[in-house]
């Protein structure tokens, strides 16, 4: 039997790699997994333990919290809590950041989303958590500047995904990782070492129903992508779309629209944290024009449109964008 490898072994390996590191990256990437693996066995037993549902609370962006969102949230913010590495946590379903006054020295603060896809909990869909690590940039009780830093500022990110197995994707600057949980053992073992996204994509992926709405270089791109015959694939999770592409190659897209001229999704807790993980594999992810990891952070809950995937398919609707000059400000 081959070895495995388990992700406590993989970090520890890595983090012997680096002389001077303090060990408290690894401590926090370690808590996330714990976290993870939690979050896992409530979302595997969800059906049963009654906690599907709405929680009739909405969210900082007014849209209904479901009971499990709650739940990821709240085991998120204890674990960091716990875990003394970082000062302070965002979440996508907090209004604002939350500082850890007992850790106010650690070096870290982390964003996430805990339950990406919530729409999707209902049915038995893939849905997933997405986690941003960055230095913080204050000293003493953590400020907002330490949230609000531009995506290539980030130190780690990953995702996890809840699906026909949950997997944990993670990067450090240095390649990206995947690892599955296997349930039996409890641990998360490495199983997909250093993924690359296909260079050459075939299987675009965007809510479809929008079409209408969305501007005239966005509808050329399906235009194309129809008269190619590429493959269409959308899941309406984000972390499983992503997850796809980073595996199968193609193009994850959710443009500016009529009714959302900002776009759908969120900067800091969704596309900068996937934007490093494909970049990191290979693969391009821009808001049409520029990188994610380059866009200015100005709030914690600011929305940007998202394209992210295989080279050759972000650049061909980059192309179609430019063609008809289509910019966020542009769609009527
Ligand atoms: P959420 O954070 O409230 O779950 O919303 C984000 C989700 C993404 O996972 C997904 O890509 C997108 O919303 C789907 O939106 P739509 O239903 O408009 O296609
Ligand atoms: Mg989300």
């Amino acid at each position: 039997m081959n070895k495995l490898i388990t992700l406590d072994e993989f970090i520890w390996q890595k983090q012997k790699d680096f002389p001077f590191a303090t060990g408290e990256l690894s401590g926090l990437l370690r808590d996330l997994g714990l976290a993870a693996k939690i979050i896992s066995r409530e979302v595997n037993r969800a059906g049963l333990a009654n906690i599907i549902g709405g929680a009739d609370q909405e969210n900082a962006s007014g849209e209904s919290v479901q009971k499990l969102d709650l739940l990821a949230d709240n085991l998120l913010i204890s674990c960091l809590k716990n875990s003394g590495e970082c000062c302070g946590v965002a979440s996508e379903e907090q209004d604002s950041f939350v500082a850890i006054p007992s850790s106010k020295n650690a070096k870290y603060v982390v964003l996430f989303d805990p339950l990406d896809g919530s729409s999707n909990i209902d049915v038995n869909v893939s849905i997933g958590t997405i986690f941003a690590i960055y230095r913080r940039v204050s000293e003493g009780e953590c400020t907002l500047q330490d949230f609000l830093q531009d995506g290539v500022e980030q130190v780690a990110s990953g995702y996890v995904i809840y699906g026909s197995s949950t997997m944990l994707v993670y990067t450090t600057g240095n390649g990206v990782n995947g690892f599955t949980l296997e349930q039996s053992i409890g641990e998360f073992c490495l199983s997909h070492p250093n993924i690359q996204i296909p260079r050459e994509g075939k299987i675009y992926s965007l809510n479809a129903s929008q079409y209408k709405n969305f501007g005239l270089g966005i509808q050329n791109f399906v235009e194309e992508c129809t008269d190619l015959n590429y493959n269409f694939r959308y899941i309406g999770s984000m972390v499983a779309d992503v997850h796809r592409t980073l595996i199968k190659g193609g193009i994850f897209l959710y443009p500016a629209t009529k009714k959302r001229p900002e776009g759908k999704l969120r900067l800091l807790y969704e596309c900068n944290p996937l934007a490093f993980i494909i970049e990191q594999a290979g693969g391009l992810a821009t808001n049409g024009q520029q990188r994610i990891l380059e866009l200015e952070s100005t709030q914690l809950h600011q929305r940007t449109p998202v394209f992210m995937g295989s080279p050759n398919m972000v650049e061909m609707v980059e192309k179609h964008l430019a063609d008809t000059n289509t910019t966020t400000s542009t769609i009527k």
